[in-house]
């Protein structure tokens, strides 16, 4: 792959954000040299990684279609770990989701896991281990970022060094194959152990006047885009607009940052990890829970696809709930201040909501969570967890 190298960066703190690197080739030639220009990711690097990285896949009552197309796309030496809240009553469609991911296995042998967010023995297993954050009477919350936690406890039981997440609604497989490349692309190019890749689109289609239109931004990540922007300039002093992927569903981490990283519930997830990275490393402060990471430095790599990125439509209320829930991380930071959060219920008010977007529910780092027991814990009490090796 070649593609556009780490130039320009935005440093804050301990951490490093890059702007912009646009993905120029999909594969590229072992004789390829780099230039100051353009970093070449050779093919074999991309094999190097596999074995050590889980694919995390989040899953709500999506078309079975796309959900087989994704898991098609995702290379045979990564582990898969697909996290589902679909239906279980009536049509079960987690049954469905099950039986095409065990086809897919009994065919490639991949190394491949699945369990429903609501199964009883979470509950049991998060307790062994003292993290109840995400528990709601007998079982996990819904939200898609509950789902992603039970996904990493998962990997870091595993002992994989890398998580990637990708949503299961793509209608493109090879953008999803593309994706991971990217994100083992961000980790090859990191100097540091702690690395975040975050993936946006050159193109975003959508039907207009009954043909297919190119748009470039999305109308959630534009706002959300501007306003991580102006809160980074609450931090800095300087203004900047060097976030461009403040809702990437599409993301991946190693495990020693995914591990150290605060989460938000529901789709808060994504921006939040971005405020909690200003919060936690955008200034140097004597005290801090994560001395090594503030002392080899946070990478955040922004890599534009070159795919478009196709996937289902939710509607307006969708649009509205991401919208709300993304300046929600952004108001309720402590780094916010009080004529940005003006400008921020004015911006929902735009959206017809009279008050104050809402308060991300925080769920605290894994860091000290013994993932192993979890495991052992979730293997004894399960009811729909299946390991396929
Ligand atoms: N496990 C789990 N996945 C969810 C939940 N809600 C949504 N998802 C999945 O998260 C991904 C992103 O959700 P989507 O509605 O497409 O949001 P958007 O693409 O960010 O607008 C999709 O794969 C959904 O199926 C949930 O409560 N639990
Ligand atoms: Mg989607």
């Amino acid at each position: 792959m070649l593609l556009e190298a780490p130039r320009v960066a935005e440093r804050i703190g301990a951490l490093t954000i890059y702007d912009t690197q646009r993905v120029l080739k999909l594969e590229s030639s072992r004789k390829f040299q780099d230039t100051p220009m353009i970093k070449s990711v050779p093919h074999d690097i991309f094999e190097e990684y596999y074995p050590r990285l889980a694919i995390i896949v989040p899953i709500k009552n999506e078309s079975l279609k796309l959900f087989e197309g994704v898991l098609s796309a995702i290379p045979q030496d990564i582990t898969v770990i697909v996290v589902s809240n679909s239906f279980m009553n009536g049509f079960n469609r987690y049954r469905m989701e099950r039986d095409i991911l065990k086809a897919i296995h009994n065919f490639s042998q991949q190394p491949m896991i699945i369990i429903h967010q609501r199964d009883p023995g979470l509950k049991e297993a998060f307790k062994s281990v003292r993290y109840e954050h995400i528990l709601e009477g007998d079982s996990v919350r819904s939200g898609k970022g509950e789902g992603m936690i039970i996904g990493l406890l998962i990997a870091k039981a595993l002992g994989l060094e890398y998580v990637g997440f990708i949503d299961s609604d793509n209608y493109i497989p090879s953008a999803v194959n593309e994706y991971i490349k990217d994100y083992i692309a961000g980790f090859y190019m990191s100097d540091s152990s702690y690395t975040m890749v975050r993936l946006l689109w050159k193109y975003k289609p959508k039907i207009v006047e009954s043909s297919l239109y190119f748009r470039r931004w999305g109308r959630v990540s534009e706002i959300t885009n501007r306003y991580m922007n102006l809160l980074i300039g609450n931090l800095t002093g300087f203004e900047t607009d060097v976030i461009k992927t403040g809702n990437a569903g599409e993301h991946a981490m190693s495990m020693k940052l995914a591990e150290i990283m605060a989460y938000a519930s529901g789709f808060a997830i994504e921006p939040y990890e971005l405020v909690y990275l200003f919060e936690e490393f955008g200034k140097f402060m004597e005290e801090t829970r994560f001395k090594e990471a503030m002392s080899e430095g946070i990478r955040v790599y922004q890599i534009e696809t070159l795919n478009p990125h196709l996937h289902e439509e939710k509607g307006k209320a969708h649009i509205v709930e991401m919208i709300a829930a993304s300046l929600g991380t952004i108001y309720h930071s402590r780094v916010a201040d009080q004529s940005l959060r003006v400008r921020i219920v004015k911006e929902m008010d735009e959206f017809g909501v009279k008050s104050e977007p809402p308060r991300p529910k925080i769920i605290p780092p894994i860091v000290g969570v013994n993932a192993s027991k979890f495991l052992d814990v979730l293997q004894e009490n399960t009811k729909t967890l299946e390991m396929f090796e």
